[in-house]
């Protein structure tokens, strides 16, 4: 009897599911189906934007991931001599720099490697990222945030500015671009393309303008417009350096007088350069109050160590990484994610 009733309602269910699935093909073409709220799960990943623990990041670090192979291939226990003068030869050419290798070669010879070497050096590496590195969003009440975006010619600036406001404009925010690249009518261009693709505002002037006034005009419109943040881009050349960063802390104390508040100073530094990246950064770090790095072209150098020399010789928070050449290719660094993606399994 029981069984009767079981098969019955099997029966039911498909015949029910069935009519369903025809009255749904018989929907004339271009009628409106009714609007069903999309799973949870659907949306997320309509709208999900890369992070550093994204899949595909470690293809993208592949370069400097294939740099650790050996390490990976190491085992367990005590390290004899070869294996250490392997872990310092991987370490060297990774760009971690020496203070860091050295660290790690005393305590892998010491300590030995209980739980595997990858294991140990990993979190050796990961010991060094402990700042805080939430990028600032907020100005005072009443003042327009400005980030101020700085570096040498052809690091990425403009791009990551793009990335930047393409992040803003995912999350909802409004975002307007200042073209403070006054240097070649090129730089404005680039970056007016890139306001009309981001659907950002921006402000721009004829070349050779004073950046000083783009930045200021921005940050007016800014506040007329009531726009949530403004991103600055500024040259990375001039007839010669001292110039140049003379002219950063002109446009920054602009950038800094009310209503503008400069809440983000940026620095890009460009990750194939290795540790020539450092000595760049160096002249910048005075000049322009730096805030933060963006380390960019990650995706293209097997030195991608370069990252953990810089938090730990500039004393300056990685705050985001250019992963690539698309818009989406700027995400927040997560210093764990990015280790893993060198020594994980
Ligand atoms: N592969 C790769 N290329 C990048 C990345 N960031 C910037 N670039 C490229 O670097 C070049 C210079 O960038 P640009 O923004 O014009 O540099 P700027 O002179 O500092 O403003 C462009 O070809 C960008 O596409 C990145 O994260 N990965
Ligand atoms: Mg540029």
């Amino acid at each position: 009897m029981t069984v009767l009733y079981v098969v019955l309602a099997l029966v039911v269910v498909a015949v029910v599911a069935l009519a369903l699935t025809r009255a749904r093909r018989r929907r004339p073409v271009g009628a409106v189906a009714p609007a069903a709220p999309l799973p949870e799960v659907l949306v997320a990943e309509a709208t999900a934007i890369p992070t550093l623990g994204a899949p595909g990041l470690t293809e993208r670090l592949s370069a400097s991931r294939g740099v650790f192979e050996r390490v990976r291939g190491l085992g367990s226990g005590r390290l004899d001599e070869d294996q250490l003068a392997l872990v310092e030869e991987v370490l060297v050419r990774s760009d971690v720099g020496l203070a860091t290798t050295g660290e790690v070669v005393t305590r892998l010879r010491a300590d030995g490697a209980p739980e595997g070497v990858a294991l140990a050096v990993r979190d050796m590496l990961l010991a060094g990222f402990d700042t805080e590195r939430a990028p600032r969003e907020a100005a005072e009440p009443g003042r327009v945030p400005v980030w101020l975006v700085v570096g040498v010619n052809g690091v990425g600036k403009t791009t990551s500015i793009a990335k930047l406001a393409q992040r803003f404009v995912d999350e909802g925010k409004s975002v307007l671009l200042a073209a403070g690249d006054t240097f070649r009518a090129a730089a404005a261009d680039q970056l007016e393309a890139w306001a009309t693709r981001t659907g950002s505002e921006i402000v721009r002037a004829a070349e050779g303008a004073d950046p000083g006034s783009v930045v200021h005009d921005a940050i007016g419109r800014a506040r007329a417009r009531g726009v949530d943040i403004v991103l600055a881009d500024t040259a990375g050349r001039r007839p010669n350096s001292a110039n140049l960063l003379d002219e950063l802390a002109k446009v920054r104390r602009v950038a800094d007088r009310e209503p503008g508040q400069v809440v983000e100073t940026l620095l890009v530094l460009d990750a194939t350069t290795g540790q020539n990246a450092l000595s760049q950064a160096r002249e910048f770090l005075a000049a322009a109050a730096v805030t933060g790095i963006v380390l960019t072209k990650l995706d293209g150098t097997a030195r991608g160590g370069v990252v953990v020399a810089i938090e730990r010789e500039l004393a300056i928070p990685v705050k985001f990484v250019g992963v690539g050449e698309g818009v989406h290719d700027l995400v927040p660094f997560d210093p764990e994610a990015f280790v893993d993606s060198l020594l994980g399994a």
